[in-house]
């Protein structure tokens, strides 16, 4: 008998089919408005709400599943805003899965890149609440579809980004104290180059052996790295954000080669064809693995894959997401052979109501990788329906 796929992707089922079949119900999304506790700021944008849009799956064996797509300042970070994510899942591409086996991730994947190009984040937010549904359903954790999981918890970072150097010092020495981030990733680019610098000394200086990690956000030209670099070596930065605008890889790869600090490739690199382009081209050795970029499980975990055939070192990526996005996150980065400069999933912590209410837990300065079934977390109903866009 052949089993329906995916025009061309049909394949006959052998005898004995011993495959898990949960067909799809349905697909609903909401967009989700969730308060951060305080400003965040970038190069280009700043909030002080996260918005995202939460997909519900629904399996024909009762178990559901929830995925996050994330934005960052509207579609700002990257093209895809909340509205347009809502309206292209469930226009285009929950109508090209339903129906179909919730575990046949790989030809799910297919079917939904025919159905929308780049969508990312839109895509992202399909594919992995399908992870997690198809989890629960089997009673296996999601990494367990990506390998298995080769570790249990993975260092964090966290985020200072209000400008106000008084606030994101008394912020990070908290952090120390309670134990929960001793490693620091500095927004830059808001402020005239000058001005950052001299915040940045003054937060360097008040955390002495801590590592600092800065994110340009693309704010710079050549001609400001270079003058720069200098003084963030000085300071100690272990690493430099996305310093320049994306498609600037030999201006990019001008700076690498003088920088004495590795150059981490962000919004440059989405597909892997970039990613091989920006690391051939020298552009930069670590790269940033995010689902807004990847647009999905298997091509979040092949993107680590291919970061690292050329030679990259690897960093866990985020964009805010709360603990729904985060643990999806955490089931590929678990699996991955390599993750050198471990992750920075403290959205969960920004967000002033989670809307993950058990599941993603911070001590000792890490994340827990989740274990439980699907992405073994479970998601805060009540402050999903309370923040959830009416109409
Ligand atoms: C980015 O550019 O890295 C991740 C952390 C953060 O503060 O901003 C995001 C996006
Ligand atoms: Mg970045």
């Amino acid at each position: 008998m052949n089993t329906p796929g995916i025009a061309g992707l049909a394949f006959n089922s052998p005898v004995g089919d011993h495959r898990h079949n949960c067909t799809i119900k349905s697909i609903e999304t909401m967009i989700v408005d969730v308060p951060t506790t305080r400003r965040h700021r970038l190069s280009h944008t700043e909030i002080t709400f996260q918005s995202c849009v939460i997909v519900r799956a629904a399996l024909s064996d009762g178990t559901t599943g929830y995925g996050e797509g994330a934005t960052l300042g509207g579609p700002r970070w990257a093209e895809e805003s909340v509205e347009a994510i809502k309206a292209n899942i469930d226009t285009y591409l929950a109508p090209a899965i339903l129906g179909h086996n919730a575990l046949d991730f790989e030809a799910n994947s297919a079917a939904m890149k025919r159905a929308a190009s780049r969508n990312n984040a839109a895509r992202a937010a399909v594919d992995s609440a399908l992870f997690d549904a198809a989890g629960k359903s089997l009673g296996l954790p999601a990494s367990q579809f990506l390998g298995g999981a080769v570790r249990d918890r993975i260092e964090v970072l966290w985020a200072l980004a209000s400008g106000d150097a008084d606030q994101e010092i008394e912020e990070a020495k908290a952090k120390l104290a309670a134990r929960e981030h001793r490693r620091f990733k500095i927004k830059l680019g808001f402020h005239a180059p000058a001005e950052d610098m001299a915040r940045l000394a003054r937060i360097a200086e008040a955390l002495p052996g801590c590592e600092i990690v800065c994110d340009v956000n693309q704010a710079w030209s050549e001609a400001t790295a270079i003058r720069y670099l200098p003084r963030l070596a000085e300071l100690g930065v272990v690493l430099i954000e996305q310093p320049l605008r994306p498609g600037l890889t030999e201006a990019t790869a001008r700076i690498a080669r003088r920088s004495p600090i590795p150059i981490m490739t962000d919004e440059a690199a989405f597909t892997g064809s970039e990613i091989v382009a920006n690391a051939t081209g020298g552009a930069g050795s670590v790269y940033s693995l995010k689902l807004v970029k990847s647009g999905g499980m298997m091509d979040l975990k092949r993107a680590a894959g291919i970061a690292q055939a050329c030679g990259q070192e690897l960093y866990g990526g985020c964009l805010l997401e709360t603990g729904i996005g985060a643990a999806a996150h955490l089931a590929v980065f678990a699996s991955l052979p390599a993750l050198e400069w471990g992750c920075e999933h403290f959205g969960p912590r920004i967000v002033k109501t989670d809307l993950a209410s058990a599941g993603i837990e911070f001590r000792d300065f890490h994340i827990h990788c989740p274990s439980g079934p699907g992405l073994g977390m479970t998601v805060n109903e009540d402050a999903l329906a309370a923040m959830s866009r009416k109409g």
